[in-house]
Parts: structure tokens; C-alpha cells; sequence
């Protein structure tokens, strides 16, 4: 089961941007049976290492490119065993997306997997969506609920325009936004109506509203 020991090395192993160690280290807790949803937390908390080691010039972008294709290979070997663990009742449409000016979308395929085996029906519209294609496909799949991912802080402006468009549009259904760098104080700068930086939560957000 998942430790304090076993977290650090994997949580260092991704930091460090060694894939094999990483590789090895998700491999070695699943054959232990260990949380494959604790495994992704773990990875997330070495991404965002990375990622303060680019703000420090530690790393460029060749590293946060490099922790990116290491943490999608993780997911690779963790979405069969999540799909297999998790499941639930048929729940409502989701429209997701990440906004425009934002490539980043390890975080919204991590959502659109766990609400997927949640039996929610998920149209995710990939990245960097502008508000205008968020307006069209809200009047297509009429969802229950619309997500946005963000990561950059450049991306709040975007996530703003795209709720005030979908609301000049008649869209009442909730609004959750979600990303590593959100707060409550960007959640109501962009008229979100939830917030979170956790997939579950998100999930669990997404239940309760649907
Ligand atoms: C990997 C990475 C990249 C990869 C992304 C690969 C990919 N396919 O996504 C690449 C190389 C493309 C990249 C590019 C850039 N990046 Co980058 N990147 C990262 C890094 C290291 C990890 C992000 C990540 O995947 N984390 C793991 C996932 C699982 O976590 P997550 O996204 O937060 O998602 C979780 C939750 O937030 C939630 N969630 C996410 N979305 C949603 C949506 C909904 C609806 C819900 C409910 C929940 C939810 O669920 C997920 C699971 O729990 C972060 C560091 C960090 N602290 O996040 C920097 C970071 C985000 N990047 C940064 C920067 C600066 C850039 C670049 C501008 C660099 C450059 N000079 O070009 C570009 C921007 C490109 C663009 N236009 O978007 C900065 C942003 C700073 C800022 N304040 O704006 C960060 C914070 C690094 C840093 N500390 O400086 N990056």
C-alpha cells in the first residue's frame, strides 16, 4: 500500500524527470494493489515540483515537455486499472474543455476519464477551445454541466469570456472550472460557479450537480 517511502520515490522520480524509475515505481505500487487514484496524486505532486523547478530556471521547457510525456505514459498504465475500480450510476452530459490559449490537458483527460467511468457522458472539446465553439456545443449537447480546465493564469481571462458568453446565451447549468493554480478569488473573478484542483473533487462536484 501506498507509503510515505513509496510516495517520495515516485513523487522525487517524477520531479527528477527520470521516466523508467517513474515507470517502475507506478508498476511496483499496482502490483501491490495500491490506490491507482493515490498513484495520480503522487505523480500530480511531482508535476508541480517540476514545475517550480522551471520557475526557478532549473528546468526549461524541454522539462516541463518531458514531465508531460512521462506523465502521460503513467496514465497509460493507470486508466485500464481506474476504469476497472470505478463506476457508477448513469449520470448526465458533461461539456468539457480546456480554454483558449491553454495547451495543457493532462488534468481535463484525467476528468473526463474519472467522470466517463462515473457513466457520465462526457464531449470534450480538447484544448485551447474559444468561447464562441463553448457557445456552439452548449447549444448542440445541451449538457447539464460545462467544464473548464485552465492552467495558465493567462487562461482566467479566457475562462471569464467564455462564462459571460455562455450565460448571455441562456445556459443556467452549473459552471465548474478546474486547474492547479485556481482559487475562490479566480472562481469568482471568472463567475464560475465551483472550483477545484483535484479530479475526484471535480467528480464529486459534477455528481452533486447533475
Ligand atoms: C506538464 C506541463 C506543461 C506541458 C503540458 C503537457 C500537456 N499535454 O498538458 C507543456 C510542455 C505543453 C507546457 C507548456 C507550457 N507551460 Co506548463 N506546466 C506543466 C506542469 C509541469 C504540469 C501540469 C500538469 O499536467 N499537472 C498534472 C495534472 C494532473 O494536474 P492539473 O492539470 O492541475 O489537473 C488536476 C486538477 O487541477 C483537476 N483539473 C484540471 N482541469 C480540470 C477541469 C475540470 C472541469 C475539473 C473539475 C478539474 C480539473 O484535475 C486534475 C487531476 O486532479 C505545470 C506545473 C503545475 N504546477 O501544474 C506547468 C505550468 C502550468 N506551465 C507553465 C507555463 C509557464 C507553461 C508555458 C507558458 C511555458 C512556455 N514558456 O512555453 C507553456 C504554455 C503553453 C500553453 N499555451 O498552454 C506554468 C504556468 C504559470 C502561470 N502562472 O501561468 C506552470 C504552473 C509551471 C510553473 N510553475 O511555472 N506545460
Amino acid at each position: 500500500m501506498g507509503n510515505t517511502d513509496t510516495s517520495a520515490k515516485l513523487i522525487t522520480a517524477i520531479a527528477d524527470l527520470q521516466e523508467e524509475a517513474t515507470l517502475d515505481h507506478v508498476r511496483q505500487r499496482l502490483a501491490v494493489n495500491d490506490d491507482p487514484l493515490l498513484i495520480m496524486k503522487d505523480c500530480k505532486e511531482g508535476m508541480r515540483q517540476v514545475g517550480e523547478r522551471y520557475e526557478r530556471n532549473e528546468y526549461f521547457l524541454a522539462g516541463l515537455i518531458m514531465a508531460g510525456e512521462i506523465f502521460h505514459q503513467v496514465m497509460e498504465i493507470l486508466q485500464p486499472v481506474v476504469k476497472r475500480q470505478v463506476s457508477g450510476q448513469a449520470s448526465g452530459r458533461v461539456l468539457l474543455g480546456t480554454v483558449e490559449g491553454d495547451i495543457h490537458d493532462l488534468g481535463k483527460n484525467i476528468v473526463n476519464m474519472l467522470l466517463s467511468c462515473h457513466r457520465f457522458a462526457v464531449h470534450d472539446l480538447g484544448v485551447d477551445v474559444p468561447p464562441t465553439i463553448f457557445a456552439e456545443e452548449v447549444a448542440k449537447v445541451r449538457p447539464h454541466l460545462v467544464g473548464l480546465s485552465g492552467l495558465l493564469t493567462s487562461a482566467y481571462e479566457a475562462m471569464r469570456e467564455t462564462v459571460t458568453l455562455l450565460r448571455s446565451e441562456g445556459y443556467q447549468g452549473p459552471i465548474i472550472i478546474g486547474g492547479g493554480q485556481l482559487n475562490e478569488k479566480v472562481c469568482q473573478y471568472v463567475g464560475a460557479d465551483q472550483w477545484t484542483t483535484d479530479a475526484v473533487i471535480g467528480v464529486e462536484l459534477c455528481q452533486r450537480h447533475s
